[in-house]
C-alpha cells in the first residue's frame, strides 16, 4: 500500500475535527456527518478536536464516560457506552452564571465526579481504581452537541467529544462511603425535574470507574493523579434554558449553575 490512502483518512479526521471545533466556538450547529468512519476514527477525531483546545491553553483536568444510564441511552438512541475528555475550559464553579449565547442548545444532567489521588495505568490489569479514588462529589454536565437537533449516531457523538460542554462540581468528600443506590434529583428554578438513583448508573457508579478505566486503556487514554472523573448521567437530561438547574445526591449534596443571556 502507498502512504495515500493513511494520508486522506488523516485529512478527513481533521476536517470533521475542524468543523465540531468551530462549531463549539462559534455555537453553531452543523449537520450530522454522513456516517463513512467507525468508532476507531471517531476517537481520532475527538483527539484532534480536545488538541486544537489544548493548543489554544486549555489544560486536560479529566474524563467522562457517556450513555451508563439506561434513561441517558433510551433518551438520545444510543446503547453503547462512551468516553470523552474534560479540559479546564469546561469548568464552571458551583454557583456559577453560564452564558447560553456560547453555547448551541444546551442540556443539564446529574452526575457524580470522582477525584484521582494517585495516577492510574489503564493498561495495568491489576490496577485498582477504587481505591486510587480520594474524592466524590456531586457534579453536573451541560452537554451541547455541536450537531444540528441534537442528534447524532454513536460515531458521530464520539467525535463530538461525547457532547461535552461544561461542568460544575459541589463540595468534594473523602471517598470511604458506599454511593449504591443514592437518590439523585435534578430540579430547575427548584422545582423537581428528573428524579434517579445512584444505581442506574452501570448498576453502581463504581463499576461506570472499572468501564471507565477499560475504555482508557482501548482509545488510549491517561489518568494523572487529580483526574476528574465524570461516570454519566443517573437520569434524562432537561433543556438548560433560562433558569437555575441544581443537582441533589443523597448524602453528597448539592451544586448548582445559572443561565444568563448574554
Ligand atoms: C452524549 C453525552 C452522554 C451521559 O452522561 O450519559 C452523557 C449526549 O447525551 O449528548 O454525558
Ligand atoms: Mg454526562
Amino acid at each position: 500500500m502507498t502512504a495515500r490512502p493513511r494520508e486522506t483518512a488523516t485529512q478527513a479526521v481533521e476536517t470533521i475535527a475542524e468543523r465540531l471545533d468551530t462549531a463549539q466556538r462559534t455555537a453553531t450547529a452543523i449537520p450530522q456527518t454522513a456516517g463513512g468512519f467507525g468508532v476507531e476514527i471517531a476517537y481520532e477525531i475527538q483527539h484532534a478536536v480536545i488538541a486544537r483546545r489544548l493548543d489554544r491553553g486549555e489544560a486536560m483536568i479529566g474524563m467522562k464516560l457517556g450513555f451508563t444510564s439506561r434513561a441517558k441511552m433510551i433518551q438520545m438512541g444510543v446503547l453503547d457506552v462512551i468516553v470523552g475528555q474534560l479540559t479546564n475550559g469546561m469548568r464552571a464553579s458551583d454557583g456559577a452564571d453560564i452564558q447560553l449565547s456560547a453555547l448551541v442548545h444546551p442540556r443539564a444532567e446529574p452526575e457524580i465526579a470522582f477525584r484521582l489521588g494517585r495516577a492510574i495505568d489503564p493498561g495495568d490489569a491489576r490496577c485498582d481504581i477504587e481505591s486510587a479514588v480520594s474524592a466524590v462529589a456531586p457534579a453536573l454536565e451541560i452537554i451541547d452537541s455541536r450537531y444540528r437537533d441534537f442528534r447524532f449516531s454513536l460515531p458521530d457523538v464520539i467525535a463530538d467529544n461525547a457532547s461535552a460542554a461544561m461542568f460544575a462540581i459541589g463540595p468534594w468528600h473523602s471517598a470511604t462511603s458506599d454511593l449504591g443506590n443514592r437518590a439523585v434529583t435534578l430540579s430547575v428554578d427548584g422545582a423537581s425535574a428528573e428524579v434517579g438513583s445512584t444505581a442506574a448508573i452501570l448498576g453502581h457508579p463504581v463499576r461506570a470507574l472499572r468501564a471507565l478505566v477499560a475504555m482508557a486503556h482501548r482509545h488510549d487514554f491517561a489518568l494523572p493523579a487529580g483526574s476528574i472523573l465524570l461516570v454519566g448521567a443517573a437520569t434524562a437530561a432537561v433543556p438548560f434554558t433560562a433558569s437555575v438547574i441544581e443537582a441533589r445526591v443523597a448524602k453528597l449534596g448539592r451544586v448548582s449553575v445559572r443561565s444568563v443571556d448574554s
